[in-house]
């Protein structure tokens, strides 16, 4: 496989309305994210994420773009922008934007001027159909919930909307729109971006009447024209948000004789704790063997002819620890575990704002206390149609809600957390006195630095980027434990996914010295080796 420079790259994930105020609004802005850049170089990352910086009325904060050429006010002016990009580069760091094309603002004026009549010129750039027997034309639902159709008297026809009703689906079906989102690609990629990442990109294929929705006859052959016109020439790292693709549809996406993208999101993880066919808000108990079979599935099927991206957290999802670890006793353990078990799997590691710190889930008492548009609209929804009491349907928000992802980043114990002298856009996690910053880098063992050394690992050690992966099989199910090999080199992980103390018996490798671990090791003896709650460690076979 061709080598990529972004192979051994690290993504940070920046949420810029909750990371960083710079002028007492209590809005995070491109120049807080500017003041923080010799933080992310100590941290080590190569390139930093950018959610949605555009003009936007911010209906879903951001993925509800009004000008793709231009920045949200609140965050500052294109000047702000590239000064963010050129000061980045100083600290070796690029930068990727969010590219939200599957859907504009009704605020963006092609909408303004869609809706004007059925042959303005900007008609086609949305999708219109005429009502059915006086209703909407089919019974798609949109994820924000209600249905994905809303009419608009001016006309007498109905926009299509899979996400909130600000958020009217863009017509990829039209040359003419797709030709003028490569140009606003190319408007960026000329000033000096290193790639994109690509919100629900699986479903600008979609056939609405025949109830298609992703994965679309064409996806691949936009996603193909795309690549000619755009990034495909300029060897930039694009990744793309496909919730529906599994490790097969995975693979069209990213093999490189394809043409298309560099990787996508693996995140079924986040439903081993959901029903099949329920919602993200009716959750049972976590199947912890679950997580390994995920990952190693992915790992198997995608490593020889394509790259992973290794996420565990980002602004749509809860916090890791709060999901998949524990908040309590076992919160700086299970945290180093979790990015002991991702990170050293081969791909591309995603780090999001927060989580290099430990940063839990929020939990908030009262309906009133909710920003996110997907949380108001499902505590709406569950408890009008009585599937939850108020109460379960704030437990469920407080489990799944994604303001949990969007709390402030805690930067130290000043007031608010050290993001803003104002007053926070949204309520700071109280926790902030302990989880923060600053006292992260003054304790050598705080999981700041276990990210930190697992990145030095990942830069020193061609094994990480380019080994060979291999399940060991001999485990406890809630123990993922493999190798990665690499010309003589091996190393070789261990996990305990869970809080329960396990046993682990791998006799071939006898006494070992660990290269990274969350609890203090000496000799580790192999043969027979107990593992405490959580308890994770890399060793350098000798
Ligand atoms: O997310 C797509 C998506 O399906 C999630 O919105 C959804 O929230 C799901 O509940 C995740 O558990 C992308 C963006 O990441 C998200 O922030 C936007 O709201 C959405 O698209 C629309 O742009
Ligand atoms: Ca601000």
């Amino acid at each position: 496989m061709e080598r990529k420079w972004w192979h051994d790259a690290v993504v940070y994930q920046i949420y810029p309305r909750s990371f960083q105020d710079s002028n007492g609004d209590g809005i995070g802005d491109l120049q807080g994210i500017i003041q923080r850049l010799d933080y992310l170089e100590k941290l080590g990352v190569d390139v930093v994420w950018l959610s949605p910086v555009y003009r936007s009325p911010n209906d879903d904060n951001g993925y509800d773009i009004s000008d793709y050429q231009d920045i949200m006010e609140e965050f500052g002016t294109m000047a702000d922008m590239e000064e963010l990009i050129a000061k980045a580069a100083q600290h070796g760091i690029r930068i990727v934007m969010d590219l939200v094309v599957n859907h504009s603002s009704d605020e963006h004026p092609w909408f303004i001027e869609a809706k004007k009549s059925k042959d303005n010129p900007y008609r086609d750039f949305y999708i219109w159909r005429d009502p059915v027997d006086g209703h909407e034309p089919n019974d798609l639902t949109a994820s924000f919930g209600g249905s994905a159709w809303e009419f608009d008297a001016t006309t007498g026809q109905y926009y299509l909307h899979f996400f909130s009703k600000k958020q009217p689906d863009l017509n990829w079906e039209n040359p003419k729109l797709r030709q003028a989102v490569y140009d606003m690609m190319n408007f960026w990629i000329d000033k000096g971006i290193a790639g994109f990442r690509m919100d629900v990109i699986d479903m600008i294929g979609k056939k609405p009447d025949e109830k298609i929705t992703v994965n679309g006859p064409l996806l691949h052959d936009y996603i193909k024209e795309m690549h000619a016109k755009t990034f495909g020439p300029k060897d930039l790292l694009t990744v793309g948000e496909t919730w529906s693709a599994n490790e097969q549809i995975a693979l069209q996406y990213t093999k490189p004789s394809n043409h298309e993208l560099s990787m996508v999101f693996q995140l079924f993880f986040t439903q081993l704790d959901q029903y099949p066919d329920k919602g993200k808000f009716f959750t049972r108990e976590l199947n912890v063997a679950g997580i390994k079979e995920i990952f190693d599935r992915w790992q198997v099927a995608l490593n020889e002819q394509s790259w992973n991206a290794l996420v565990w957290e980002n602004h749509d999802l809860p916090r890791a620890i709060s999901e998949y670890g524990d908040e309590g006793a076992y919160r700086i353990e299970s945290a180093k575990m979790l990015a002991i078990m991702l990170y050293m799997l081969k791909g591309v590691p995603y780090i999001y704002q927060g989580q290099e710190i430990g940063m839990t889930n929020c939990p908030i008492s009262d309906v009133s206390q909710i920003d996110d548009i997907e949380s108001i609209n499902a505590y709406r929804e569950l408890t009008q149609s009585g599937q939850m009491t108020k109460q379960e349907a704030l437990d469920a928000i407080n489990k799944k809600g994604r303001d949990n992802a969007r709390t402030p980043m805690q930067w130290d114990t000043s007031a608010n957390g050290g993001f803003t002298t104002g007053t926070p856009w949204l309520h700071v996690n109280p926790n902030y006195q302990t989880i923060n910053v600053k006292a992260a880098l003054e304790d050598q063992d705080s999981i700041f630095y276990t990210y930190q050394k697992l990145i030095q690992i990942r830069k020193q050690k061609p094994v990480v980027v380019y080994g060979d992966y291999q399940m060991l099989t001999q485990t406890a199910p809630e123990v993922y434990a493999y190798t990665r090999s690499y010309q003589g080199q091996t190393l070789l992980v261990v996990a305990n996914l869970s809080a329960k103390p396990q046993m682990i018996n791998l006799p071939q490798y006898g006494k070992q010295k660990a290269l990274l671990s969350n609890y203090a090791q000496g000799i580790i003896d192999l043969k027979a080796k107990p593992l405490k709650p959580y308890e994770a460690f890399v060793i350098e076979i000798k």
